[in-house]
């Protein structure tokens, strides 16, 4: 029985992308894939990045991401985002950007049979687009032609199979998780496309004694203590 498992948005929470590889290893997992948001919010996202580049796990790219490495840093919507990616822009090591430069917008692959679609957004918008929910008029209107779509962006764990036959997945956030559950999220997919969401956890107070330590205020990472969106 072959199994995937799918995480996203770290956002430079090394603490909790440990936490999550570690439970990965202790179970039977063939690959693992990520869908972006590697940077933004937390202190060690040279470390997040070198890790996912070290373990070679293909990686699709996140809105902050883009940012940090096509707009100066700059997240229109949000000061405290922008703030936090001038940051890392200025202390990103060179290996990091050219990760970063290098990730795809989406992936295409195949488990068992099945063909899947990997986005950290959605589908008009494949980085920076909030899909909260999906119906098969979106899937057709935008033409996804794959199985099963998996995106995140949104740090909610969801799921949900459409008339069609066609399933959506959404792994929640591994660093940053927004569900009113501190604990990281991934997911792992069977060969029948079946989620499971697992819940592991870390360290958070590292990050936020981290993040107090370069001087950023306290709430930008208060959220990491109950699973709330900052
Ligand atoms: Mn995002």
């Amino acid at each position: 029985m072959s199994k995937i498992a799918v995480i996203s948005d770290i956002h430079g929470n090394l603490p909790a992308l440990e936490a999550v590889l570690n439970d990965i290893k202790s179970k039977q997992i063939s690959t693992i894939y990520c869908l972006g948001d590697l940077v933004g919010y937390y202190c060690f996202f040279n470390e997040v990045v070198q890790k996912i580049n070290e373990l070679k796990i293909p990686t699709v790219l996140g809105n902050h991401d883009d940012a940090l490495i096509n707009n100066k840093g700059v997240i229109a919507r949000s000061k405290t985002c922008t703030q936090i990616l001038k940051w890392q822009l200025e202390n990103a090591s060179a290996s990091t950007i050219s990760f970063l430069k290098s990730l795809p917008t989406h992936l295409e692959i195949t488990h068992s049979n099945h063909s899947i679609k990997l986005i950290h957004a959605g589908l008009k918008d494949n980085v920076d687009e909030y899909l909260f929910d999906v119906n098969d008029t979106y899937f057709e209107n935008h033409q996804l032609n794959e199985d099963l779509l998996v995106s995140g962006h949104t740090h909610l764990p969801s799921y949900k199979k459409l008339y069609s036959g066609k399933t959506w997945i959404n792994p929640g956030s591994a660093g940053q998780p927004r569900d009113g559950n501190n604990k990281a999220s991934y997911v792992i997919i069977d060969e029948g496309l079946n989620p499971e969401f697992i819940r592991v956890s870390y360290n958070y107070a590292l990050v936020i004694e981290a993040m107090a330590l370069n001087g950023f205020e306290n709430y930008i990472s208060e959220g990491l203590k109950t699973g709330k969106k900052l």
